[in-house]
């Protein structure tokens, strides 16, 4: 039934113009969304074409990461937070880059409109996505799909994800603003805790505060950052929660409206952002020089093939390079 609705979809779509498909996407209409989402993770070369003609409107929305330790209450938070932003009026999309994130969509509220979760409410929009798998990488990815959201009109966008490898930091990179979550009862929690996630946070979560050990975890957090210098004029806050009792989720958001007004107001915001697309440009072209030069299923013959002439110490790199180069028509 699932499939054969998400069959019609892909097939409606595929048959009309990429322009109507766009206007599609900025007016909000749902499938039209989610299948330029499937367009982008699958790279579809529609893909690119919709992303081009939607980025102008893109750019006015905000985006906060959330990552932290499996369990540690990421998608209760994310939930509780969507359902806040929504009570606020605001139109909210949701990326949970982990398919195991249970999202209702606040109906633990007993909001009656959103009783059913979100399944009824057009505003909010919640998308998994598969953590492996994706070519060009899943940070890319991710950004892509954040840029739907945003042209879709969507003004709050918050994305999930387990901070435990590389990828995932590069994702929560991208936020503008940046929640790490921690729990009581980790063990020696700070110290566990990798340092790269450290550095990146502007919040700190402290969730299940509701558990022994809250008041040491805080104290521990507050005297690593005493010791840390403000980045940019902002010194990391820590937010005390229980997402799964919605306790606490309106100072957090409090907090990250707080964030938001000091970068407004610092024009910090933009000097990220060149930062964020020099960076992302090099990605680019650095995928589109390698598909010119390695592109199908040819390259990946020519690349295996030289690679053995140069393990076998037959032949040196430099040279497997120029002949990789040699070969292509750029
Ligand atoms: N005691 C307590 N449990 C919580 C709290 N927040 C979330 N949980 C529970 O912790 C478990 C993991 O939550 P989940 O949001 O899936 O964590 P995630 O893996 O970080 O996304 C669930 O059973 C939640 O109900 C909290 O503040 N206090
Ligand atoms: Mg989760």
């Amino acid at each position: 039934m699932c499939s054969l609705v998400r069959r019609e979809a892909f097939q409606t779509m595929m048959a009309i113009p990429v322009e109507e498909w766009a206007g599609l996407v900025r007016a909000g209409e749902v499938r039209a969304l989610s299948r330029a989402i499937t367009a982008v993770e699958n790279h579809e070369p529609a893909a690119e074409e919709l992303l081009r003609r939607l980025f102008p409107f893109t750019g006015k929305a905000y985006l906060s990461g959330m990552t932290g330790a499996p369990g540690t209450g990421k998608s209760t938070l994310v939930d509780r937070l969507a359902a806040f932003y929504r009570k606020r009026e605001e139109r909210v999309g949701v990326i949970a880059v982990d398919p195991t994130s249970p999202y209702t969509g606040g109906a633990i509220l007993g909001d009656r409109i959103r009783m059913q979760g979100h399944a009824g409410d057009a505003d909010m929009f919640i998308r998994s996505m598969a953590t492996r798998g994706f070519l060009g990488g899943l940070a890319r990815t991710t950004a892509e799909v954040a840029l739907l959201l945003d042209a879709a009109g969507k003004q709050q966008l918050i994305i999930e994800t387990v901070g435990v490898g590389q990828d995932e930091i590069d994702i929560v990179r991208l936020a503008d603003c940046v929640m790490v979550v921690m729990v009581p009862g980790l063990g020696d929690d700070i110290q566990n805790m990798k340092a790269g996630l450290m550095e990146i946070a502007d919040i700190f979560v402290l969730n299940k505060s509701d558990r022994e050990g809250a008041d040491r975890l805080q104290q521990q957090l507050d005297a690593m950052l005493s010791l840390v210098m403000p980045r940019d004029g902002w010194h990391p806050l820590v937010v005390r929660t229980v997402a799964s009792e919605n306790r606490g989720i309106d100072v957090l958001a409090a907090t990250i409206d707080k964030f938001r007004e000091h970068f407004a107001a610092r024009g910090e915001r933009e000097l990220k952002h060149v930062e964020y697309w020099k960076k992302r440009l090099v990605e680019l072209l650095e995928a589109r020089v390698l598909d010119k030069f390695l592109g199908g299923a040819a390259g990946d013959e020519l690349l295996t093939q030289l690679a053995k002439e140069v393990a076998g110490r037959r032949m040196d790199p430099f040279t497997a390079v120029n002949q990789i180069v040699a070969k292509s028509p750029i």
